[in-house]
């Protein structure tokens, strides 16, 4: 086996929030007057969520205080925690799921690296609460993809070296933050259309060849 360790992204890779990242996204716009639509939301991919917010402000014409920033990413999170109440293990495909098992079924040990503060809230709306080995989120973590903190520090909770590491992304950023970590990486959706990762994927079951 290649690697002994698969760290995934969350959104984008084992289930997609995107769309309730932007409805949360808009209506604070709309609150602020500030323009935004789908092409915006798009550049917030696997982004930290107050370096989110600071894209969201480039289109409000007045200036919020950082006391008055860090209420606006909270008004935020709360209108897209109510959003994610919505998610179910209807949310993980059986693609995915399919994969996931038999990855661990050849030995490999699984786990997360994802930018989300929200990430073990989301796995247990989807039914992988228990799931992963391990978890390296935006709570663990000081600096966001491209830097490579979450997936080294995914890789240090699993006991492994990182170059015995596959990383699954789907932003660019997410990538850049593998190779900066020393690690193979797999793209899908966007980050498949960049030539940076070791492997693109047409589809999640791909995953399968690139560990033989
Ligand atoms: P939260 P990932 C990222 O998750 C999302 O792609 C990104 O859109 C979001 O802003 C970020 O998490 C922070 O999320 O506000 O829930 O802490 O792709 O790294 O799994
Ligand atoms: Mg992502």
């Amino acid at each position: 086996m290649k690697y002994q360790g698969v760290i995934f992204d969350l959104d984008g890779v084992i289930c997609s929030t995107d769309h309730y990242h932007y409805l949360a996204w808009k209506a604070l716009a709309d609150r602020l007057g500030a323009y935004f639509d789908e092409e915006i939301n798009n550049r917030l991919r696997g982004v930290s969520r107050m370096a989110s917010l600071e894209i969201v402000l480039e289109r409000y014409d007045g200036t919020l205080t950082q006391e008055e920033k860090e209420a606006a990413a909270e008004e935020k999170n709360d209108r897209y925690r109510e959003l994610l109440k919505n998610m179910s293990p209807a949310d993980l495909s059986a693609e995915v799921k399919e994969t996931l098992d038999a990855l661990r079924a050849k030995g490999l040990l699984l786990g997360i690296g994802s930018s989300s503060k929200n990430t073990r809230f989301i796995l247990g709306q989807i039914g992988l609460g228990d799931y992963f080995d391990k978890i390296s989120d935006g709570t663990n973590i000081t600096r966001s993809k491209p830097d490579p903190e979450v997936f080294l520090k995914a890789a240090e909770y699993l006991g492994l070296e990182p170059k015995d590491c596959l990383v699954v992304e789907d932003a660019v950023a997410g990538i850049q933050a593998a190779i900066a970590a020393g690690m193979d990486s797999a793209a899908v959706g966007d980050a498949a259309k960049s030539d940076l990762a070791t492997y693109r994927l047409h589809s999640f079951r791909d995953l399968l060849t690139c560990v033989e």
